[in-house]
């Protein structure tokens, strides 16, 4: 068992070069899940553990239930890891998830205001911003959700849907972090993530400016996780290809994605105006044949 100056020294001298990096320099740890689930909060607690000095909020942390971030912002944990807090998005539907995996993909610029756009303008933005993403950067992924907002049967299946295609783009099964850790739902939650075969659990009780009170219980729980990060990244750094290959293989992944997604939405616009016209022919036959009636009846009273 380590002590806690022990686990932070670890953390804070990792490096790449220790290890087999391919040309990797960074780790880009890539923090995503739905709006106000404690992204934010999360980079302000790791920053405060890491560093051990007063409680700040480097990262804009929401009142409410979200939507506060939206830009891609980087923190500098160490020199070796970065947090990259991406903008949360609010339902599941196909443009938003597009956006997501671009992101996740790094395939979209950092530290810049994230606009969103429909239909292929989001290709546009992943071939505009290649001249300014740094393909030496790995890409870990950390799903961030809060057990506070519970978790449906029905919302599990999209998580999941997410998560496996999260783990495809970036050939990283997703670290799932549990936020709220003391609220109730949390064993429910849990086992929820549990079913989806989802390698990496953590739960922890994010710092916040309300509460910031440093125990020992809170500060393990968030070196921890860390330790267990870097155990993943050293594992995966030996199963990578180039950092040019491997963003090759997201950039066409994602691309796949928003051609297949524009697709399908081709095909069923086609269905309906198909499904259109005939119901179109379905009343205006109905309406001859009422009209040949009309006209028949009318004949047998004269
Ligand atoms: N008690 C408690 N509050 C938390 C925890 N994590 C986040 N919060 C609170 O939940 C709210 C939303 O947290 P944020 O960190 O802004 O969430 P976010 O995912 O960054 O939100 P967006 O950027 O809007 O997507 C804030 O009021 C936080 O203080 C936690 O673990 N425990
Ligand atoms: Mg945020």
């Amino acid at each position: 068992m380590q002590t806690i100056p022990e686990m932070t020294n670890f953390i804070k001298n990792f490096s790449l070069a220790d290890c087999n990096n391919k040309g990797f320099s960074r780790v880009l740890l890539q923090l995503f899940g739905y709006l106000g689930h404690g992204k934010s909060s999360f980079i302000n607690t790791c920053k405060y553990v890491l560093d051990d000095t007063e409680y700040k909020t480097y990262a804009d942390v929401k009142s409410n239930d979200g939507g506060n971030t939206t830009e891609r912002i980087t923190y500098e944990l160490t020199d070796t890891l970065t947090l990259v807090d991406n903008r949360g998005c609010s339902v599941m539907n196909e443009y938003e998830t597009g956006e997501i995996f671009a992101q996740l993909g790094n395939l979209l610029p950092l530290n810049q205001q994230v606009s969103w756009s429909k239909g292929i303008g989001l290709v546009d933005r992943i071939v505009e911003a290649e001249r300014y993403v740094q393909s030496s950067d790995f890409i870990y992924p950390i799903f961030v959700y809060s057990v506070k907002k519970g978790l449906s049967a029905d919302e599990a299946l999209e998580v999941k849907e997410l998560l496996t295609t999260a783990r495809n783009l970036t050939g990283i099964c997703p670290l799932v972090l549990l936020t709220h850790k003391t609220n109730p739902n949390l064993r429910a939650v849990r086992a929820r993530f549990e079913d989806m075969d989802v390698e990496r659990i953590f739960a922890l009780e994010n710092f916040t400016p309300e509460d910031h009170l440093k125990t020992r219980g809170k500060h393990e729980d968030v070196l921890k996780l860390y330790i267990e990060v870097i155990r993943d990244i050293e594992f995966r750094m030996e199963r990578m290809s180039s950092p040019e290959d491997e963003r090759e293989k997201r950039k066409q992944f994602v691309l796949k994605f928003v051609y297949e997604r524009e697709l399908r939405k081709t095909q069923q616009e086609v269905e309906r105006k198909l499904r259109e016209e005939a119901r179109r022919k379905e009343e205006a036959e109905a309406r001859r044949k009422e009209a040949e009636k009309a006209a028949e009846g009318g004949c047998t009273i004269q």
